[in-house]
């Protein structure tokens, strides 16, 4: 049984940067990952809702911070994407701020999950992002997504692969498969939220 009920998580605001947030309190988990990762479908499958983060087959289109409350204080965070080629250097900076300075500045944040398509895993601002996790003591969950789309004993072996590469980091990441389409992954990630709301208690 869940601790929380994610389904009747609910949209708070969008917000360009740090300073359009809501105060700094409670709790907060933040999603990251490279546009097109199925971070939005993630937050959907999590909370059973079709729309809650839009979800684009067009790269990088969100570009704001989105927040969205599971309960009072309990806030999960939807992260601009990042590592878009097709996008205008000057736009990427500015997205790069501010996830930057949420990450560095936002001190209710107490974890995060990072998502990842499970044929591409690992790319460079992946493994930044994790390494920042670390270095600041915030827990990090791995989602592999989109695991449909490899056969079982190769979604497997990729798992395996990316967890023993993992290890590298010494800290608090664990590695899990993930897919919105078949339902993989969700309890686990279900789990770790709850831990970590859990523990900011
Ligand atoms: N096969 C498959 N496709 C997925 C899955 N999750 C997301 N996608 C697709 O990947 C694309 C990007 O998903 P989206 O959630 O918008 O990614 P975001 O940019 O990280 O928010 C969309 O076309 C989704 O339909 C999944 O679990 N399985
Ligand atoms: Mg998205």
């Amino acid at each position: 049984m869940s601790a929380w009920n994610y389904h009747i998580t609910r949209f708070v605001t969008s917000a360009p940067d740090i300073r359009h947030l809501p105060p700094d309190t409670g709790t907060e988990v933040a999603f990251a990952g490279r546009s097109n990762a199925g971070k939005s479908s993630a937050l959907n499958t999590l909370t059973n809702q079709k729309s809650l983060a839009r979800t684009s087959k067009t790269p990088g289109r969100t570009q704001l911070i989105n927040l969205f409350e599971v309960t009072e204080g309990k806030r999960l965070v939807d992260l601009p994407g990042y590592g878009y080629a097709e996008v205008p250097e000057e736009m990427k900076l500015k997205w790069q701020r501010a996830l930057g300075e949420y990450l560095e500045k936002r001190a209710c944040l107490r974890g995060l999950v990072v998502l990842m398509d499970i044929r591409h895993p690992m790319k460079d601002l992946d493994q930044q992002m994790i390494e920042w996790a670390v270095d600041s003591k915030i827990p990090v969950l791995v989602l592999l997504t989109k695991a449909d789309k490899l056969a079982s004993g190769a979604r497997k072996s990729q798992l395996n692969k990316v967890r023993e590469a993992a290890l590298a980091f010494m800290g608090d990441v664990q590695i899990e498969m993930f897919s919105s389409l078949k339902k993989i992954g969700v309890d686990q990630l279900r789990v770790k939220l709850d831990s970590w709301f859990e523990a900011a208690e």
